[in-house]
């Protein structure tokens, strides 16, 4: 099997829509959102924080659907054009080598990651409470667990998507049981992606959009100025919690260490889509297509815990915007 394609930063056929006339923003909305209503297949309540990636040419995903008994759960899906999307109306079977970890308590927001030779899937699985599940697909027929990376409680883990220093690197977010009221972004390395240590802090809450708590979204995308990682950040209101995102570049070979890292959010819950469905007030990132030499970014992300949308944006502006609107 040819394997190369997938690891190209060149994919001119992502989605696009040039930026509207007028608008100054670092990203802006895809026009037709959202991209996936939360009925899209029979069984879903809720259809959000999906990841998606290039595939033999064309895009393959996989997608946190809440079913209508509000299970939590991943589904495979396919596309032509990353826009419109084939899902399975069941959800992934995943093989598992040891049975003790077959159990099933929830598995949601999956990232997908092309690292080496396949796709790794890193989602919140539950095993006596939420951890990052890993596993792996050559070719979105078989899917592999691999293991759980971190003793619970743990979300967001987002992997990047080469060794660093000979060592496999994942970001991930300590968290409690519960809807965590806090949350900084942590480094784990691997020799392997089983056994995970070598712990770093990356950054903590700030104030305002970002002041509660935050975590990684898409899988880092790297650039010559750093790793570019899309982040959420979450406030607490009189409302509850808003879900907005921002970004932030890190250093290459020490992906621990900051460079710089946005004060304004680059998009926040403002659409219907992103202030009304199951969680109002949530945008949250979860994969982005990127064509090096377009510079074209596509970010797909979940409205309000009940649909898809996808926003766009300039990978040189993005930089200078995170560079000039930066406080660390
Ligand atoms: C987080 C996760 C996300 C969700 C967010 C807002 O804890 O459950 O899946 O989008 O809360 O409800």
């Amino acid at each position: 099997m040819d394997t190369t394609f997938e690891a190209t930063l060149t994919l001119p056929n992502i989605p696009w829509q040039d930026r509207p006339a007028g608008n100054n923003a670092p990203i802006w909305r895809y026009s037709h959102n959202p991209i996936i209503p939360r009925n899209l297949i029979p069984s879903a309540n809720s259809i959000f924080n999906s990841a998606v990636v290039p595939f033999n040419g064309k895009f393959a995903g996989v997608f946190r659907c809440d079913n209508k008994k509000r299970e939590m759960n991943v589904h495979r899906g396919f596309s032509d054009d990353a826009i419109n999307w084939q899902l399975d109306d069941d959800p992934i079977e995943w093989r598992f080598a040891d049975p003790e970890l077959a159990g099933f308590e929830h598995r949601y927001d999956p990232r997908v990651t092309w690292l080496e030779d396949r796709y790794y899937v890193t989602w919140c699985n539950g095993y006596h409470g939420p951890t990052i599940g890993i596993g792996y697909t050559h070719d979105f027929e078989s899917f592999h667990f691999l293991e759980n990376a971190y003793l619970p409680f743990n979300r967001n883990g987002v992997l990047f998507p080469r060794r660093i220093n000979g060592k496999y690197v994942m970001l991930s977010r300590p968290s409690d049981n519960g809807h965590t009221p806090f949350g900084d972004i942590y480094l784990s390395h691997s020799p392997d992606l089983v056994y995970w240590g070598e712990h770093r802090y990356v950054m903590g809450v700030k104030g305002g959009w970002q002041s509660t708590k935050i975590g990684a979204g898409p899988t880092p995308i790297e650039t010559p100025e750093g790793w570019l990682l899309i982040y959420h950040g979450v406030l607490t209101s009189c409302n509850g919690f808003v879900y907005s995102f921002g970004a932030a570049l890190l250093d290459l070979d020490q992906p621990w260490k900051v460079l710089y890292r946005t004060a304004p959010y680059l998009l926040s819950p403002q659409t219907l889509y992103e202030c009304v469905g199951d969680v109002p007030n949530v945008a949250f990132p979860c994969a982005a297509l990127y064509d090096e030499p377009s510079g074209r970014l596509a970010i797909y992300y979940g409205g309000a815990d009940t649909v898809t949308a996808l926003a766009f944006g300039q990978m040189n502006d993005l930089i200078d915007y995170v560079k000039s609107n930066s406080q660390i």
